[in-house]
């Protein structure tokens, strides 16, 4: 399938219409039956993932970006890793990257910031960033050499500390700072641990939305960490920063340090897969869900009574535990809860509204079939 800007690219079309039209930051389509557009992000609608199997197709797949997706030629595309750290550096091509020894897993990705609305509707804090829902996250199966691979060959010291991986996006300006490209520094016990240089996910070519020719798949940890686009990797034997790491994803507020305490693991979630308010017609129906976490889930409980709470059947166990329990459905308003593992019923505010991992409360409506 070719997106509207690919054929604009490969019809070399360099007229611009009169009245200017923005960009979009986004390459794929995003049906409004699949995803909810949130300014140069799109989040994947639960209802959606409803009739999907473990693997989220890339059709049906977040898109986080902090500017827009760039299209990159993989022919003179290079990754670059140098720095303190390493004693050969290297410079590879797709071709040299492809081979390599690689392996594949099953991972999800979620933004730090999943859920970051329930901090106002369910807590009434206000927090700053993307009004996301449940759906900023999803699971697929990435293929690429291991990161610890790489930085061998790369000739890494024992003495290196971190690795900053950098995004070939254009750079983030917000309130009139440039802040550069997207870049977040990853300790090196990290990198060597489960950390991917991907290049195929769900068994093809990275979609260009998703990091084309390669990304950083860093399983368990915020999303900021799986770094798209990926160009150049600086390993240092003294620690890097980057505002995604002294300012963003750092849990502020009252109950923090001054300087906040930074993010890195992810916390437990879970979801239904029906719409935010959805209307079903009464009797028996099966609800289903996923759940996931940085190290698994090992079970999940529902409650559709506002009181009691019963353990769902878990269905596959892979990147993220997809679940389901019967319900005998009465007409009404109802408000449905799950909860995976010792997911609270609050979680710790900080002001921009990350790692929100409390229970949501998912509101249904139920009538007469
Ligand atoms: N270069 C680059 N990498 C990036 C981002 C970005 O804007 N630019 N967004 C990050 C964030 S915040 C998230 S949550 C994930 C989202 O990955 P996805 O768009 O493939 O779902 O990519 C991360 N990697
Ligand atoms: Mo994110």
């Amino acid at each position: 399938m070719i997106s509207r800007r690919g054929v604009l690219i490969a019809a070399g079309l360099t007229v611009l219409p009169s009245r200017a039209v923005a960009a979009p930051s986004i390459v794929k389509p995003l049906p409004a039956s699949d995803f909810i557009v949130r300014g140069t992000n799109a989040e994947t609608r639960w209802e959606a993932l409803r009739d999907v199997g473990s693997l989220v197709p890339v059709s049906k797949f977040f898109v986080r970006n902090h500017t827009s997706t760039p299209v990159l030629d993989a022919a003179s595309w290079r990754l670059e890793i140098f720095g303190s750290g390493v004693t050969r550096p290297l410079s590879l091509s797709l071709r040299d990257l492809r081979a390599l020894p690689s392996c594949s897993v099953e991972a999800v990705i979620e933004c730090a910031g999943n859920g970051r609305s329930f901090f106002t509707s369910q807590q009434g804090q206000s927090v700053a960033g993307t009004p996301w829902t449940l759906g900023a996250v999803g699971n697929a199966r990435w293929r690429g050499v291991p990161l610890g691979v790489l930085l061998r060959l790369a000739g890494l010291r024992r003495s290196a500390v971190d690795v900053l991986p950098v995004g070939l996006d254009p750079e983030y300006v917000t309130g009139g700072v440039n802040l550069g490209r997207v870049r977040r520094p990853l300790p090196v016990s990290k990198a060597l641990d489960d950390v991917l240089v991907a290049y195929e996910m769900n068994g093809a070519d990275l979609p260009v939305d998703h990091g084309y020719p390669a990304r950083l798949v860093v399983p368990g940890w915020a999303g900021i960490a799986s770094i798209k686009w990926l160009g150049s990797l600086e390993v240092s034997t003294t620690p890097l920063h980057s505002p995604w790491d002294t300012d963003f994803y750092r849990l502020l507020g009252p109950s923090y340090p001054a300087d906040g305490t930074l993010v890195t693991s992810q916390v437990t979630k879970s979801a239904v897969e029906l719409g935010w308010g959805a209307t079903l017609p009464a009797g028996r129906r099966l609800l289903t869900g996923r759940a996931w976490g940085p190290a698994g889930v090992r079970w999940v409980s529902v409650s559709t009574d506002g009181r009691t709470w019963r353990r769902a059947t878990p269905v596959s166990r892979d990147g993220w535990t997809r679940w389901r329990i019967p319900w005998l459905a009465t007409p009404g308003e109802h408000v449905l809860r799950v909860r995976a593992d010792d997911q609270p019923e609050v979680a710790p505010y900080n002001t921009q509204g990350y790692l929100f991992g409390a229970v949501v409360r998912h509101p249904v409506t139920v009538v007469r079939s």
